[in-house]
């Protein structure tokens, strides 16, 4: 039996193997006369909508104007970004900083836009690091990176960052179960079923800062979570996350995770956990992470460690989590506008379950169990159900939502989106998508307010699609009119790294807010140059610090002298500037750094060691004028122990004639 059910699964995703490789027909004639006009956005008209993609294992999310597809910024987050000198920039290293010292590099898989009431409000965005396990929060007024926060007891942060419906929670859940961080992990893989718990971190957020603390975790049997959505209107108060591995198998999961029939989709109640962690049932464990968040006046990151979480059990706390049997393997679990209706999307199964809060609930009222799993009441399949979607496609994935009814679920094995009406759950349309789609996106899709205009399919294969680039091809994006009966592509745009998730918000609601110039005089950096007239350069042993400016076209001072062997230099660079997108860069020869960009009315630093004795050219990176080519300078490098003195200066320019 155990055999066959082995085989069965092996043939099953050999068959998914072999379909990944089948193109659905007419790939090039898919697209009809009049789809050019509608994502053509005239040279110098704005899009309607904000894209914001994951980047997938570039670390980065992108930004995109919709329905153009233009790439309007790539915003550094979990990976070091010279062309930004982001992890590069003495102010910016701190916000990659973990309990594991600085970590450069990460792996972004969802991007969630905060919430007010349920809708998008326009703030922030959210993006989960999947590797380290972090949380990082990207302010909306700026496009950059605000805050990155690390989680204990996790590995392979997945199910994550999603958030109630007035951004009181981003919840993170891990991927990887894992022995706790103050368990010994020196055990056997093989005590997996013993010593491997998961945990569910509810991140705290400020409604006024958005500045980001791990209020509680609630430590779950050690199965895999995968997707989670929070409950909406009448579900308010739940979180819902789909788990895989619920056999617990430590080894080739492919064939020993697919055993069971049925995982789960966790329901829990947070409103309950917040019950009990007010009356003192968290349990306080002794951890280290990270939290780093950049200071808007200092211009500076200000990292801590953390340590200590509160962590509620929910094997004891009986009434705070339940399992509800979901198909072969979930991966999404997506929640529709109203709220009612939960979507399992089971790789391995042949039907989309929907399961409804109102049934859950009198499920749970009814103690209509099937017995426990580890503890957890186990809510039976029937009870929560409200019905199947049949023989809608292979290898369902994820589901958004267009607010009229509807749900359209991305099937990766046979890669196309399929529309289906979420009362009588009959499939409406299908289309297929360039290939083997992974997320869609509709803007305000996981909201309680989608906007039914367009459709993103995030595709993880592009073959025929582009021309060829070498053996590494680009992802895409396909866009899809939503607006009429049928889906009608209009546009392929590549993607920067893999798209996983996305989400889009109207351009009004951000655009509105932008800060343009960061204001000179508000500026508190501990080494800002105010003017000119202050620039300098001060030694305190052996660190050279100089206290830098830069207007249209030159530095001040440019010319540097007395810096010796064995000195670390810091350029303290201080953009002027109080004009909207007039950046300068600033770089010097043979650091070992990248570049400075400094926004108008910002300071940024710049460590470099020399290694040689010799004179080092600056030099601005941005083409700011005219002269930009002129805004350059001279730093003297002496050995150790020279009588050079140290001096600099600007505008005295050579006293010796030419030999
Ligand atoms: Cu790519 Cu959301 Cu990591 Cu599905 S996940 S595709
Ligand atoms: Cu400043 Cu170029």
């Amino acid at each position: 039996m155990k055999t066959k059910k082995i085989l069965y699964a092996v043939a099953l995703l050999a068959a998914a193997y072999n379909l990944q490789s089948c193109k659905p027909k007419d790939a090039g004639s898919a697209v009809a006369g009049d789809a050019a006009q509608k994502a053509y956005v005239a040279p110098g008209k704005y899009d309607e909508y904000y894209n914001f993609v994951s980047g997938g294992f570039s670390g980065q999310m992108a930004v995109y104007g919709l329905p153009s597809g233009r790439l309007l910024r790539v915003i550094p987050v979990f990976s070091v970004d010279p062309e930004k000198g982001w992890g590069y920039s003495e102010e910016t290293k701190g916000m990659l900083n973990t309990s594991h010292g600085f970590v450069p590099w990460d792996d972004l898989h969802h991007p969630e836009l905060s919430q007010t009431n349920g809708e998008i409000d326009g703030r922030w965005v959210f993006g989960n690091a999947n590797n380290t396990p972090r949380v990082a929060r990207i302010d909306l007024k700026t496009f950059r990176t605000a805050e990155i926060i690390e989680l204990p007891n996790s590995a392979g942060n997945h199910s994550s960052p999603f958030i109630t419906e007035n951004t009181e929670y981003v919840v993170a859940g891990t991927r990887f179960s894992v022995p706790g961080d103050n368990d010994n992990g020196d055990v056997p893989i093989n005590s997996y079923k013993k010593n491997f718990k998961g945990h569910l971190s509810f991140i705290g957020v400020d409604k006024e800062t958005g500045r980001m603390n791990v209020s509680f975790q609630i430590k779950t049997p050690g199965v895999n979570f995968d997707l989670s959505h929070a409950g909406k209107g009448k579900s308010h108060g739940w979180f819902f996350f789909s788990c895989y591995n619920t056999e617990q198998a430590n080894s080739l999961l492919e064939v020993n995770a697919s055993q069971r029939d049925k995982d789960f989709i966790m329901a829990v109640n947070w409103k309950k956990a917040e019950e009990y962690i007010k009356a003192g049932k968290g349990q306080k464990q002794s951890v280290k992470y990270s939290r780093n968040y950049y200071d808007e006046k200092t211009h500076m990151t200000k990292s801590e460690i953390m340590k200590e979480v509160l962590v509620l059990d929910s094997k004891e706390l009986k009434d705070i989590c339940y399992m509800i049997p979901c198909p072969k393997s979930p991966h999404g679990c997506d929640v529709d506008p109203t709220g009612e209706f939960i979507v399992g999307s089971g790789k391995l199964a042949a039907i989309i379950p929907v399961f409804s809060f109102d049934k859950l609930q009198k499920a749970i009222a009814a103690k209509d169990f099937d017995g426990e799993y580890e503890g957890i009441p186990v809510v039976k399949y029937e009870s929560a159900l409200y019905g199947e979607v049949k023989k809608p496609g292979l290898g369902p994935l994820h589901t958004e939502f267009d607010g009229k009814g509807n749900a359209y679920t991305s099937f990766f094995v046979s890669s196309e989106v399929v529309k289906w009406n979420i009362k009588d759950l009959k499939v409406l349309d299908r289309v297929p998508t360039y290939y083997s789609v992974g997320h869609l996106c509709i803007p305000g899709g996981d909201s309680k307010k989608p906007s039914a205009k367009y459709l993103i399919a995030y595709n993880k294969i592009t073959k025929d699609r582009y021309l060829p680039t070498g053996p590494e091809l680009s992802q895409s994006a396909q866009l899809f009119d939503i607006s009429g009966d049928k889906m009608q592509l209009i546009l392929d745009f590549p993607t920067i790294g893999e798209p996983h998730y996305a989400q889009a918000a109207p351009a009004e609601l951000i655009s509105k807010n932008q800060v343009k110039i960061f204001k000179i005089e508000e500026n508190q950096h501990p080494y800002v140059t105010k003017g000119e007239k202050e620039s300098k350069v001060v030694r305190e042993g052996n660190q050279v610090h100089v206290y830098m400016t830069s207007i249209r076209s030159h530095f001040s001072p440019d010319n540097i002298e007395g810096v010796k062997l064995g000195d670390e230099v810091y350029f303290h660079v201080t953009n002027l500037e109080q004009d909207w997108d007039v950046p300068h860069g600033f770089a010097v020869k043979g650091a070992s750094n990248a570049e400075l960009l400094i926004m108008p009315g910002e300071t940024s630093t710049l460590k470099w060691v020399p290694d040689r004795v010799g004179m080092f050219p600056i030099y601005c990176t941005d083409f700011c004028s005219a002269l930009h080519q002129e805004m350059q300078g001279y730093v003297r490098v002496s050995p150790k122990g020279s009588n050079v003195p140290l001096t600099f200066s600007l505008g005295k320019t050579s006293e010796e004639p030419a030999k």
